[in-house]
């Protein structure tokens, strides 16, 4: 079959503010076992540019697949760029099959499919084997029953074209299929590396990057991460065959750089110590970062040397909270003691170490930022990434949440990135949350300590490391700032979070001509504003910014006032 894959423009910072983008690589594990399985695949990446939905849709009527696979990694927040393209797609190419999988459609299908009739197929979990597995029903006309692992509408005829007059009827029932089994040899699913230019690839100073992934899952249970779940269990590659695949993408494509997509990549000693020694044997000047557990730092105190000598040159450490009481609430697992130790200890071995701290898991008073900040100092992390508790409808937190009772002040989903405050804050108006996040990160990226490694350590890859950081935060910092004050819309007093989760961001339409997309009135999404619409607002957010008041009292009275 001819597949293409569309990675959507997604419009976080963590898009458009690095200017440089990594290979999408959730779509490039697809193309492997389809190439493999016979098919024609290509990929549209459409955070270049980034591209309009009407561009893309060209640029899909050009190739004139006879399915579209959507999917992107910041996939709640990813949903209505998806989404919009679907429908442009659909009204472009009827005879197309629109498949979308990735982590939000996994876990929200039922909604999506009943507001998305442009959508045939969603994929839950991971992909490759699923994803063969229906191209191939699909083209040998087999019974869509038999694919584990997908959600369709009853009544989807498999053909290799979809019926171009099928719209389905709006009571047609949908159907999900039993959970595809597990894939446990990772190294038996290829990843579909020769999809991109790895040229137009760069990260983390233009260095031609690949986002490449060990492990999946996580043998950890925190409250609010739903990504132990979404893989199930904790697998890991080959790990000699593993860093040879990274040292063929260093000698073969000029790869400078690794962005580990492991959730804890650490989590077994013995197999990481084995994927360092086998990396440091290959003798590639890869550099590697990533994302893992402090614990793990310091049960690896005596092997960090190896970290080092592979290539590994940053970790970011999800501590989450500097409060043990909350670490123990959010069964994080860690305490104040192993997070600082593990700052310590990466910093004696040259790795930058991230500290990533997350407002909003409790409802937090002015004191508890002021000592989150002096904590952090005292932690002296190398770099901060300060984001928003975002109650992802899949894990404990947001469950014990809805039974709370928690409203919403973002109803906007293309907003749930980490980086908008998505819960109401009780104790704290809107507008204090904001002024306390950007001052402990300003405080914490500006101290003198910092600003000293940035200038003037030994080591000048460390030095990169930081300058770039420190760039990426001089543009993030005020275009953040510039958002909330004339860009986001919130609603003062918006559904409960349980209301919002059950579909409640609702279906955007696009125009025919314009692909703008409009909500349906009454509906709980503020719709995306125009810049000449942003601009005549300031005044109205900076009223609104003076007059916000704590939402003591307003709990029970969801009038969808909006903030900003
Ligand atoms: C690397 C990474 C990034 C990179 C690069 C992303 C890229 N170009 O791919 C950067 C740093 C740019 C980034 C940015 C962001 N990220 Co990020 N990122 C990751 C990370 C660590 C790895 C992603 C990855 O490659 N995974 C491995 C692949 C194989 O998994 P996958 O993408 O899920 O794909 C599989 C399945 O989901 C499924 N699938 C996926 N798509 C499709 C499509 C179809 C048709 C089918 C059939 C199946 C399918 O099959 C795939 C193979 O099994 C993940 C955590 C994680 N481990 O996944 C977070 C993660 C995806 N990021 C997240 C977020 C929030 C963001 C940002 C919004 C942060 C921000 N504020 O800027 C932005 C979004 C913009 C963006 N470009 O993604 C969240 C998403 C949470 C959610 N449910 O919405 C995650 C899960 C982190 C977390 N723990 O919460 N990210
Ligand atoms: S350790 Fe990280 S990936 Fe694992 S459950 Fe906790 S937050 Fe999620």
């Amino acid at each position: 079959m001819k597949i293409l894959l569309v990675n959507p423009p997604h419009p976080s910072i963590g898009s458009r503010i690095p200017r440089e983008h990594l290979p999408p690589l959730g779509l490039l594990s697809l193309g492997g076992p389809l190439l493999d399985a016979g098919n024609q695949v290509r990929l549209l990446d459409a955070e270049f540019g980034p591209l309009s939905v009407d561009r893309i849709v060209s640029e899909v009527v050009e190739y004139c697949p006879d399915a579209v696979l959507l999917g992107h990694s910041g996939s709640t927040s990813g949903h209505p760029s998806a989404t919009r393209i679907a429908r442009g797609v659909r009204r472009a190419l009827p005879r197309a099959w629109i498949v979308y999988g990735g982590v939000f459609p996994t876990y929200h299908a039922p909604e999506i499919m009943e507001q998305e009739p442009d959508i045939d197929f969603i994929v839950r979990g991971e992909g490759e084997a699923t994803i063969v597995r229906l191209i191939n029903a699909l083209e040998r006309e087999q019974p869509l029953e038999r694919v584990p692992g997908i959600v369709f509408r009853s009544g989807t005829m498999p053909g290799p074209q979809r019926a171009a007059e099928y719209a389905p009827p709006p009571a047609a029932r949908v159907q999900a299929n039993p959970p595809a089994p597990l894939i446990r040899d990772l190294d038996g699913c290829r990843v579909g590396w020769e999809l991109i230019n790895h040229r137009r690839y760069t990260y983390y100073g233009k260095r031609r990057a690949v986002v490449a992934q060990f492990s999946r899952g996580c043998p950890h249970h925190c409250s609010y991460c739903g990504q132990h779940g979404f893989w199930r269990a904790w697998r890991h590659r080959d790990p000699v065959k593993f860093a040879a695949e990274l040292a063929r993408l260093h000698r073969e494509h000029g790869v400078e750089l690794i962005n580990l997509a492991d959730e804890n990549p650490t989590a077994d000693r013995a197999a990481w110590q084995a994927f360092l020694e086998a990396l440091i044997s290959q003798h590639v000047p890869l550099t590697l970062i990533g994302t893992t557990r402090a614990s793990d730092i310091v049960r690896d105190a005596d092997i960090l040397h190896l970290y080092r000598r592979a290539g590994v040159a940053r970790f970011l450490l999800g501590l989450e909270s500097t409060d043990d009481k909350t670490l123990q609430a959010i069964h994080k697992g860690s305490t104040k003691a192993i997070d600082r130790e593990a700052i310590r200890l990466l910093r004696e071995h040259g790795i930058i170490s991230m500290a990533a701290w997350v407002a909003g898991f409790v409802q937090e008073k002015d004191n508890d930022y002021l000592r989150t900040l002096r904590q952090l100092l005292a932690y002296d992390p190398d770099q901060i990434q300060a984001v928003y508790a975002t109650p992802h409808s899949w894990t404990p937190f947001a469950f014990a949440l809805q039974e709370s009772k928690r409203r919403v002040v973002q109803t906007d989903l293309s907003r749930w990135d980490y980086k908008h405050q998505i819960l109401e804050s009780p104790q704290v108006p809107n507008w204090r949350v904001l002024v306390w996040v950007k001052l402990i990160e300003m405080v914490c990226q500006l101290r003198p300590k910092s600003l000293l490694r940035l200038l003037a350590h030994p080591d000048p890859a460390f030095r990169a490391g930081m300058r770039w950081y420190s760039n990426i935060g001089r543009r993030v910092w005020p275009y953040e700032v510039w958002q909330w004050l004339f860009c986001d819309r919130r609603t003062r007093c918006g559904p409960t979070l349980e209301e919002f989760l059950k579909g409640g961001w609702k279906r955007e339409r696009v125009e025919p001509s314009t692909h703008q997309p409009q909500i349906a009135s009454g509906e709980m999404t503020a719709p995306p504003v125009s810049i000449t619409a942003q601009l005549r607002q300031p005044w109205l957010n900076v009223r609104n910014l003076l007059v916000s008041a704590p939402m003591r009292g307003a709990a029970n009275k969801p009038d969808q006032v909006t903030d900003s």
